[in-house]
């Protein structure tokens, strides 16, 4: 069996071959993440430069317990893009936490991550669900009765342009059904040399995780792109408030994929990437434009990042 080409996803096939065929030269942020990718944003939440984890992480390790005072004690958590569930922990002790669905596109890393999770909780039912969260998700038969909160946790919203975060609010909203919660991390509109930095490290795993793309294209699509001939790019769009991320061809370059040809000219950069940031009550508009009602907000000391707790 030809391991090269059996595993690609079709969508991100069609996403790849778009990207090229059109001239839109824009690929959908949500591919970055194949067992290498999921790898590399875990070394990205570590650098000094990346504050989203940490900070979120603390208000966590801070307010969960008034999460469970406010309605949250019992639900089942249904996390989206769960990753490496490093911050959960927190959250399912704190509610005391019926049952956890973790939901991540990457099913080789969900598996890992749900089994160390489940050494840590052996009593909490677990469901794991290698599903695409952007589409329609049918949720396990188990926690059909249980009330749900859903955690959504890293500012992974920011990656959407509004009008896809508004339907993914009402996904959300339908998915886990009135009556529920939603426990959302945004990070916050904040000095552009900051947000430029975070996303631009100096050790460059930044730059490594962009450009891990075009591997996976390679890997999976039975490419030959020259990824040695891309540079990762960092730019703060002030007018829509996101930070950009592109690939930019350092020279004149051409490459097969799938046995078609392209051609990029020096400079030419392919988007992989919005990192949107929010002021507070843009994330409270969002929410209702979404379905849900924001209940209440935390904040860390420098206002870099917020967590709002909300209801359907
Ligand atoms: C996982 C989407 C929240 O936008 O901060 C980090 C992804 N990309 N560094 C972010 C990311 C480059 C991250 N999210």
């Amino acid at each position: 069996m030809d391991m090269t080409t059996s595993r690609v996803d079709p969508a991100f096939r069609e996403d790849v071959r778009r990207c090229f065929d059109d001239e839109s030269h824009a690929i959908p942020a949500r591919w970055l993440y194949d067992h290498a990718g999921s790898e590399l944003f875990e070394q990205i939440t570590e650098l000094p430069e990346y504050y989203p984890t940490r900070t979120e992480t603390a208000l966590l390790k801070s307010y969960c317990s008034e999460v469970a005072d406010i309605g949250g004690k019992g639900r089942a958590v249904i996390e989206f893009g769960s990753g490496s569930s490093t911050k959960t922990p927190h959250l399912i002790r704190a509610i005391q936490s019926a049952a956890y669905v973790p939901i991540d596109i990457s099913g080789e890393f969900l598996a890992a991550s749900a089994a160390q999770f489940q050494e840590q909780f052996p009593e909490l039912p677990i469901y794991p669900l290698e599903a695409d969260f952007m589409r329609r998700i049918n949720l396990p038969a188990e926690v059909s009765d249980i009330p749900k909160l859903g955690f959504f946790p890293g500012s992974t919203i920011g990656n959407m342009v509004a009008r896809t975060s508004v339907d993914l609010l009402c996904f959300m909203r339908e998915t886990l059904g009135i009556g529920s919660q939603l426990l959302i991390g945004f990070d916050r509109i904040k000095d552009p040399d900051v947000l430029v930095a975070a996303y631009d490290d100096s050790a460059g795993v930044t730059a490594q995780f962009s450009l891990n793309l075009l591997h996976r294209i390679n890997r999976e699509m039975n490419s030959d792109i020259a990824v040695d001939q891309f540079r990762h790019i960092a730019i703060w769009n002030d007018l829509y408030a996101r930070i950009e991320i592109y690939l930019e061809a350092q020279s004149d370059i051409g490459f097969s994929i799938d046995a078609r040809h392209y051609q990029m000219a020096k400079g030419q950069q392919i988007h992989i990437e919005n990192s949107h940031k929010y002021g507070l009550r843009d994330a409270r508009l969002m929410l209702r434009a979404g379905g849900w009602s924001p209940v209440k907000e935390w904040s860390d000391e420098n206002d870099y990042f917020s967590l709002v707790l909300a209801e359907a």
